[in-house]
């Protein structure tokens, strides 16, 4: 009698190791894993990663990445600052997953999080009229003729993503040049 619930303490003490084992290893593929790295919606004290500012307080297109195997996602208050982040060296190699408002979906002054877009297919309107939290800022759509839609009304060129460099952001801040 006593032996077998030794037994069996053992049995289930074992199971117990072989299924923390699997979770271990589960929870690896799942980090690396870019199913895992959903577009998530930015809340009322979310700040931005790169300058600090409240997101949720600002008009226009906001951004999201993930850094290769990670599930902590960061936030930022413009496409302008995500991509101000983006196009340092180290994290063009570090980042694995982006995301931009796609602003077909919702309104300049309130982008709806249930409608964030793959940055790297994006199409990006620069030199158009409105601002976001920084000022200047790229006017992010998932599809083509939707930017093209916003470039006739608000001005601009469209750029995709590869094209997209610091000198680019740097004349969008200071427009004179
Ligand atoms: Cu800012
Ligand atoms: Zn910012």
């Amino acid at each position: 009698m006593n032996r077998n619930i030794l037994n069996f303490t053992g049995f289930a003490g074992g199971m117990i190791l072989i299924s923390s084992l699997f979770l271990l290893g589960g929870c690896d593929n799942l980090a690396s894993d870019p199913q895992h790295q959903p577009p998530q919606a930015i809340g009322a004290a979310d700040e931005c990663h790169l300058c600090g500012m409240l997101i949720k307080k600002f008009p226009g297109p906001k951004g999201e990445a993930y850094q290769r195997g990670d599930s902590q996602v960061k936030k930022f208050c413009s496409t302008m600052d995500l991509f101000s982040y983006w196009l340092q060296p180290e994290n063009q190699v570090n980042v694995q997953t982006v995301y931009v408002h796609d602003m077909a979906r919702s309104p300049w002054q309130q982008p709806d999080d249930a409608h964030f877009t793959d940055a790297r297919t994006a199409w990006y309107v620069v030199g158009h009229r409105e601002r976001g939290a920084m000022g200047a800022t790229l006017a992010s759509f998932a599809n083509r003729e939707e930017a093209e839609k916003f470039a006739a009304q608000a001005g601009g060129k469209l750029v995709r993503f590869g094209e997209i460099t610091l000198e680019m952001l740097s004349a969008l801040s200071s427009p004179k040049m």
